[in-house]
């Protein structure tokens, strides 16, 4: 019996901005009131563990347990926990969902006001479950840490999944698919028009989605015209090659495939210069555009005072998507084992834990849309 006790295991460890990865031993804390320790099945890489190991400290953070994207199964549980068991399946989920405050409580917001979002390199309560041989502490990363054969996570960001669901599918929920997901919460119609600015896994799983919801027209825009065959999977009808435009602007190409502007804009890559474009070419009177894409910090947005003001259209921000951990990931598991939702062609690649640095590097080149990395 491993409960209450650290239990000592292997972890990929980032040591050094830029530098690939070190598995070594760590020691992994019991997890304290409100928090289970999670066995790792499998783990999965996103662009943002990458934009976090590039990072330079400060704001890089070293040494750190990066990794957000997994499924695993609970090892034991802290004092007061009531709504998971050793044994449970879980995907932790870099939002919080406490349940009880505010905005969990309401069906408008996926912004827990008890445990606020920030990019900490701490668990809830400011400190560490994690420590190497020396005895110097780790630091966590999204309140997930995956990169490591245990983690503890806090429950508000555990969803619990049936045993039953593919782990190296059901890992995909857990941060780029459901973010991709957004078309559900935008509530995208049959019919209607769709664009979206960048074509990696997120804007994938927006075009997947708005595939499922039966939009007529969805136009994929890239820099990479090698991402036209791909994206014909994921329901692309019309390919932009934004770096082949001549003398317009995407937004402009986008205004005239689409007779005025697409019903729904989404922003997949995260640069406020593309933000700008996704709203020129939403429609006048409903158009909305969602921004799914995080810049650098600080970065400002520039628009028309005419174009905001006089022309009806909405921007939306969001995280997550704008859904709920709790609730929503379940139906998206459900629309998977239902074969609606293609999850199987977004994992490009699956690797076992020892190979990890080969995700980065598949990811870094723009080889792999999911790699799978298996403990
Ligand atoms: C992102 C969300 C915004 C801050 C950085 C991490 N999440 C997942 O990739
Ligand atoms: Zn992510």
């Amino acid at each position: 019996k491993t409960a209450g006790k650290p239990i000592k295991c292997r972890a990929a460890v980032s040591r050094k901005a830029g530098e690939p990865l070190v598995i070594e031993e760590v020691m992994v804390a019991p997890p304290n009131s409100g928090e289970a320790r999670i066995k790792i099945i499998c783990t999965s890489l996103c662009y943002s563990d990458v934009t976090f190991l590039k990072l330079k400290d400060p704001p890089g953070c070293f040494p750190r347990i990066l990794g957000h994207e997994a499924v695993g199964v609970v090892e034991s549980i802290g004092d007061g926990v009531s709504e998971l068991v050793e044994g449970d399946f879980v995907i932790p989920i870099f939002i919080p969902d406490c349940a009880e405050c505010e905005d969990c409580t309401s069906k408008k917001s996926n912004l827990c006001s008890k445990f606020p979002f920030t990019v900490s390199p701490w668990m809830h309560d400011g400190s560490s479950r994690f420590s190497d041989l020396n005895g110097d502490t780790l630091y966590h990363f999204l309140f997930v840490s995956s990169f490591a054969e245990y983690t503890v996570v806090h429950v508000a960001n555990l969803t619990k999944i049936d045993q039953s669901t593919p782990p190296n599918r059901a890992c995909l929920l857990s941060c780029g698919v459901s973010t991709g997901a957004a078309w559900k919460s935008a509530n995208v119609e049959a019919g209607s028009t769709v664009a979206i600015f960048g074509l990696g896994s997120i804007g994938l799983a927006v075009a997947e989605g708005a595939r499922l919801c039966g939009a007529a027209k969805i136009i994929g825009i890239d820099v990479n015209p090698e991402k036209i065959e791909i994206s014909k999977k994921f329901g692309v009808t019309d390919f932009v090659d934004s770096k082949n435009c001549g003398e317009k602007r995407v937004s402009q190409i986008v205004n005239e495939m689409t007779g005025g502007g697409a019903d729904y804009c989404f922003e997949c890559v995260g640069k406020a210069s593309l933000v700008e474009e996704a709203y020129s070419c939403c429609r006048k009177g409903w158009g909305k555009t969602v921004v799914l894409g995080v810049d650098q910090p600080g970065s400002k947005l520039t628009f028309s005072s005419h174009e905001v003001l006089h022309r009806g259209k909405t921007l939306m921000g969001s995280l997550f998507g704008g859904l709920k951990p709790k609730s929503d990931i379940p139906i998206l598991i459900q629309r998977y084992m239902d074969k609606e939702l293609e999850l199987d062609k977004f994992v490009t690649h699956e690797v076992g834990f020892e190979d990890i640095n080969k995700a980065f590097d598949l990811l870094v080149v723009g080889k792999s849309l999911r790699c799978v990395i298996w403990m």
